[in-house]
């Protein structure tokens, strides 16, 4: 099979370039494109955007109200994380970061289950039956050793799946990072690598964190193929993930993608941008959001209109706030023994002690 972007294109070794389909303003740069996801995809997609981006406006209003634990908004990373799950297939692994929500959403992780991780509830990482993600894992770059495992014992049941994973720029500093792709590049597991590179580790710029000029060059290492897409482009970033998938699947080996982006909004909640980057260069570089550029594309395609566009995020700020109330319903259960009940098997007796004494706090308290 011949690959539009894995074999015509150059790895991004010293460039900077990346593949686009819409300019700033949501055009297409090249009117000749032949669109690939369908409008029913596209629209569903767009639809999960918003169900994000509304629960991370709501969930800052009530973290500020104190209702709601810190939490990591995807603010500006919405295209790339729903041109993810837009081309996943049944049986497929989704192993995420802690930025990855509208992923989790369109790949059936209930509203209801992030507003109770976020607040501190376990509970919140159970996955329904037949959902195939993993936890939010919190530590940086363990997610791809993670992906590597699963699409190893993928491929020794012979399933044709494909496990995708996602990390930040500053993950890729890691050693997990470069040993996940090594390992997987050497026995031809199928997974695809995915990096939000959003500029920031948090405060750390993008060049004080990593020596290579792109995160695609990274690949080269692992003696893999890399792509620099624009991950504020729902159609370039659907089209070079729907390649890469099937690259993996066809048993080729692993595949690593990074997806340029920003960050709009803070680290965490508990984080203040104005600290280290100024309004006018977030000014500049918010110039390429998502969701004008394809809101644009639908508007011309006549695949949504400005009227649809608004009862969606109307109805989905009301499923937002629903879902909420119904996490409140549940955080009323929460039992002490769950602080401790799921990390080992057998607890130490450390922990044997510790959670008796919190037990006889609790019980003195209430
Ligand atoms: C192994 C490890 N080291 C440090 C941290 C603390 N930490 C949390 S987020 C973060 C920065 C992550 O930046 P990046 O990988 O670029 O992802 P982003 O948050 O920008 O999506 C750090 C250092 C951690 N969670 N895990």
């Amino acid at each position: 099979m011949k690959y539009k972007f894995i074999d015509e294109n150059k790895i991004f070794l010293d460039s900077k370039e990346m593949f686009r389909i819409l300019d700033i303003k949501g055009n297409l740069i090249n009117s000749n494109y032949k669109q690939i996801a369908s409008n029913d995809q596209l629209k569903e997609g767009y639809k999960y955007m918003v169900l994000s981006r509304q629960q991370d406006n709501y969930m800052t209003q009530l973290q500020r109200q104190g209702r709601m634990l810190t939490f990591a908004p995807n603010f500006g990373e919405e295209a790339l994380q729903v041109a993810t799950s837009m081309n996943f297939k049944k049986g497929d692994w989704f192993i995420p970061a802690f930025r990855s929500n509208a992923t989790m959403l369109q790949l059936g992780v209930p509203l209801k289950n992030q507003f109770l991780y976020w607040n501190g509830n376990e509970e919140g990482s159970k996955m329904p039956k037949d959902v195939n993600v993993l936890p939010i894992n919190i530590p940086i770059a363990t997610q791809f050793s993670h992906a590597a495992g699963i699409a190893y014992a993928m491929k020794l049941k012979g399933d044709k799946n494909v496990a995708v994973s996602f990390i930040g720029n500053g993950g890729t500093s890691e050693g997990e990072f470069y040993e996940a792709l090594n390992t997987s590049s050497i026995h031809k597991w199928p997974v695809v690598y995915c990096v939000n590179n959003n500029q920031w580790a948090i405060s750390t710029p993008n060049h004080l964190e990593s020596g290579s000029k792109t995160i695609a060059a990274k690949a080269v290492a692992a003696g893999i193929p890399g792509i620099r897409v624009d991950g504020n482009d729902l159609l370039a970033s659907f089209d070079v993930m729907k390649e890469a998938m099937e690259y993996a699947r066809s048993g080729k080996g692993p595949i690593l993608i990074e997806f340029v982006t920003w960050r709009e909004g803070p680290h965490t909640t508990s984080d203040n941008p104005r600290i280290y980057r100024t309004e006018k260069e977030e000014e500049e570089a918010e110039k390429w959001e998502p969701f004008h550029r394809i809101e644009k594309y639908l508007n011309d395609k006549n695949i949504l209109n400005k009227k649809e566009k608004e009862k969606i995020w109307k109805e989905k700020l009301e499923e937002v706030k629903k879902a909420f109330q119904e996490s409140l319903q549940e955080l009323e259960n929460i039992k002490i023994n769950d602080v401790f009940d799921y990390t080992y098997e057998k607890l130490t007796p450390e922990l044997k002690e510790q959670k008796e004494e919190c037990i006889n706090y609790f019980e003195g308290i209430k």
